[in-house]
């Protein structure tokens, strides 16, 4: 589904016509906090360009989805997360729980958490 057919929510948010507590921002993607955390840091680290899903990527988005994974590990870094240890999540379709269809990598620390995931 094409940006201009439905208003993303996360677009929304890149474009700052939505509220989102952004913590990073640079040319390819926007961080922000998640509205509801599930672990003290959370956040999700998105392409300005709208992709619905990890099975949307096009092979003109590698580059993109590795500087997603950059971003999140200097993030971690700059909230000392990366001590203790943090997990990257990308969530697509029904059976994973995705509910926001612009892909989003989740940044989760500052807890233990349990494997597998529910
Ligand atoms: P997922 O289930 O992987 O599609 O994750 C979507 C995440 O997006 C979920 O953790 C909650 C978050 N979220 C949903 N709506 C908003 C919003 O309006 N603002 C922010 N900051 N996060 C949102």
């Amino acid at each position: 589904m094409a940006e201009n057919s439905t208003p993303c929510l996360f677009c929304r948010i890149v474009r700052r016509e939505a509220p989102g507590k952004i913590v990073f921002e640079d040319d390819l993607v926007t961080a922000f906090e998640d509205v509801h955390p599930r672990s003290p840091t959370h956040v999700l680290i998105v392409p300005r360009k709208h992709i619905e899903s990890l099975d949307a990527l096009g092979s003109e988005d590698e580059s993109l989805i590795g500087h997603l994974h950059m971003v999140a590990a200097q993030l971690a870094r700059d909230r000392g997360i990366q001590k203790t240890g943090y997990r990257t999540v990308i969530n697509t379709g029904a059976h994973a729980g995705q509910s926001v269809f612009h892909i989003h990598l989740h940044l989760l620390g500052g807890r233990s958490m349990a494997w597998p995931p529910g």
